[in-house]
């Protein structure tokens, strides 16, 4: 055997790994008396995350628990995002890195805290002259582009909520979000670049903007230069000219209240109407500061990444929030990791020196697939630790990421979260949690996680269940924006058993834990799909597609797929059998792509005859998703129409 496959053989029969030495003796999590100390000193144990920040006035109460599940942290405490994300760290670290971005075409523009202090600043002012108030909402509809960041921060400093819209979700989807949200201000540009072409991101904006209610302030920001498709108009504010008219303007950051908005982020759930996740400023602010100094290891020299899109939560909490209140250098990245070749990723690490890369294992299938000659050709030794988020690894993939990219020399932190949290919940703390590759590890300290039955009855090892959380934590969601009874109904239940006399959090997802308190989580148990580590929900599709004259019926279901880990089959049900022609296929999904995105875009559309149902008329999709990945479909005796079954299964074929 050659040392390359010998080295193969022995990682694939480990299935433990220690964290290196070299890590643990410089972690800022290192005594594993903490998960101890949050365990008996809840929820006061919380002020450590809290001290992270700079308060302008102390919380009187770390938890306030008596109207659950509207839980309050830090309560009356008071402060603000902007001034702890870039303010405070101007004396010690004016002169550092704040942002280093990495545009497509290999461009870079680094932000200094002192820079990113003047343009937050300038962009502040100039959205109060535009009429932003405090607790106006402003959706920000941006891809991977600095002024994001500076946007999210000058509305912070206003006291002024953001709602980030993902640059890849449509006009029709920019417009539901933000007349959900009544937000009458939005901050977009005229485009980005994706593999070296330009991208008309302007005219997709105004298309959405066509369906929003009320007066729409539009503020346009320049990334295409001549290679822009279209003039910004009269009634359009030019996002640099603005900043300019307010040269040198200095905007007090604004007292906020901890329990007050710091964002809102619509995300996928069971209907068709995506939820709009509204998270806080103190307890948010802590849980991500926490979480990336405690998980990550972040430390203020460091030049860490995360290779998200600001679009999604991962991109707010571990690109912006997290790493800024810590005062460090975070990477951003406009492009794909494919462009212009398939080591555009190492080769950013090597020539910033990242220390820290944070991931989602789609794009690990994909480095696996593409081979270990790209990595192999750069100098990675400055990583020191590696981090997975988005949707669950599988162990052959966590490895390859752990020889390939970290040398064996880096902890691997499989994070479980969701946009719903805030921030991570379950993983090993790097320094401290031997890693079990496929397994995320146990709850952080100070989070409590079970996994139960149907009942709410925990279940034992080994078995599968659906996972639960069974206490607050300060990076939680408050409530679903202007609905609080969704909120109940979506994620709590109060179980009355002896032990548990308490609200818990449902976050939807199939998880079993191992007899060392490990959970390995499984996948959504709702009707929610991830594609890539999106969040897809399958009503949201359902209904695009049955949106297009000639479809009578439709059903979306999430089948496997080797890179995406999920991809989006639809069945569909014509009026008319003459339609069942390809035209009309391409015609269903470019109204998928109209309705949501190209991320939604089914990879197949199947023609049949009738839907699988129960006798009460409930689509049957698991048996869809079944036929979507071959696999045998069993018994069917409880369905209403059993032949059809057979008769789908020839059209997939
Ligand atoms: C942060 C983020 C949340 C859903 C979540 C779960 C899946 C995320 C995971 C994971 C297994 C992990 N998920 N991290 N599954 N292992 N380490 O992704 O938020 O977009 O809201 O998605 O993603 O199913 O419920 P969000």
């Amino acid at each position: 055997m050659s040392d390359e496959a010998q080295l193969e053989a022995r990682l694939e029969e480990q299935d433990t790994f220690d964290p290196p030495e070299a890590f643990v003796e410089q972690a800022n999590v290192s005594d594993e008396g903490i998960y101890k100390e949050f365990e008996e000193n809840w929820p006061e144990a919380w002020e450590r995350a809290a001290d992270l920040l700079t308060w302008e006035s102390e919380w009187e109460e770390v938890l306030d628990d008596e109207n659950e599940p509207f839980y309050e942290w830090f309560v009356d405490g008071e402060l603000n995002a902007a001034a702890n994300c870039v303010d405070r760290h101007l004396d010690g670290r004016g002169d550092e890195a704040a942002i280093e971005w990495v545009g497509e075409l290999g461009e870079t523009r680094t932000y200094t805290y002192e820079q990113l202090h003047r343009e937050v600043n300038e962009f502040a002012a100039a959205l109060r002259e535009t009429g932003v108030g405090e607790d106006d909402i402003v959706t920000l509809y941006m891809p991977m582009i600095p002024e994001l960041p500076v946007a999210m921060l000058a509305c912070a400093r206003i006291g002024a909520p953001h709602s980030v819209v993902f640059a890849g979700f449509s006009a029709d989807a920019l417009a539901e979000r933000m007349n959900a949200a009544d937000s009458e201000t939005l901050v977009t540009c005229d485009g980005y670049y994706r593999r070296g072409d330009a991208l008309d991101h302007l005219s997709k904006a105004r298309e959405g903007l066509a369906d929003v209610d009320g007066d729409v302030t539009t503020i346009v920001a320049d990334r295409l230069g001549d290679d822009a498709d279209s003039d910004i108009a009269d009634d359009e504010h030019v996002y640099a000219e603005l900043v300019a008219d307010h040269e040198g303007a200095t905007v007090e950051p604004v007292t906020r209240d901890a329990e007050d908005m710091l964002f809102l982020m619509y995300t996928s759930g069971t209907t068709g109407k995506p939820k709009g996740v509204k998270h806080t400023t103190g307890g948010y602010l802590s849980y991500a500061a926490w979480t990336s100094h405690a998980v990550l290891d972040i430390k203020p020299e460091d030049t860490y990444w995360c290779s998200a899109d600001i679009g999604w939560i991962t991109g707010h909490s571990y690109i912006v929030y997290g790493p800024l209140a810590l005062g460090t250098t975070t990477v951003m990245y406009e492009g794909t990791p494919d462009y212009p070749e398939k080591d555009r990723l190492w080769e950013i690490v090597e020539e910033h020196e990242v220390t820290q890369l944070y991931t989602a294992p789609t794009a690990i299938r994909a480095f696996m697939k593409w081979g270990p000659e790209y990595p192999d050709a750069h100098d990675l030794s400055s990583l020191r630790l590696l981090g997975t988020v988005g949707e669950p690894i599988n162990p052959r993939a966590w490895k390859w990421y752990y020889k390939h990219i970290g040398n064996e020399s880096c902890p691997v932190v499989d994070t479980w979260w969701q946009t719903e949290t805030g921030g991570m919940m379950i993983t090993t703390l790097p320094a401290l949690g031997t890693m079990k590759p496929g397994s995320a590890g146990p709850p952080l300290p100070g989070v409590s996680a079970d996994i139960v039955d149907a009942g709410g009855d925990p279940v034992e090892a080994g078995k599968a269940g659906y996972l639960v959380v069974n206490k607050p934590w300060p990076g939680m969601l408050r409530t679903l924006y202007d609905n609080d009874e969704r909120f109940i109904d979506e994620y709590w239940r109060e179980y009355s058993l002896p032990e548990r006399d308490q609200w818990v959090y449902c976050p939807e997802d199939g998880a079993k834990l191992d007899d060392d308190g490990y959970i390995t989580v499984l996948g959504r148990v709702d009707d929610v799909l991830n594609v890539s580590g999106h969040r897809l929900g399958t009503m949201e599709i359902e209904s695009a597609i049955v949106g297009v004259e000639g479809v009578a019926e439709a059903a979306v279901v999430g089948g496997d797929h080797e890179m995406k880990g999920e991809a989006v089959y639809a069945y569909a049900i014509t009026e008319d059998e003459q339609d069942e022609t390809d035209a009309f296929r391409e015609e269903i999904i470019a109204a998928v792509e109209d309705a949501i995105g190209p991320i939604a875009r089914p990879e197949a559309v199947v023609f049949t005859p009738e839907l699988p149902k129960t006798r009460s008329g409930k689509i049957m999709r698991r048996l869809l998703e079944d036929i979507a990945n071959g696999d045998d479909i069993g018994n069917t005796s409880t369905l209403r129409n059993p032949d059809v079954v057979d008769d789908i299964q020839e059209k997939v074929e």
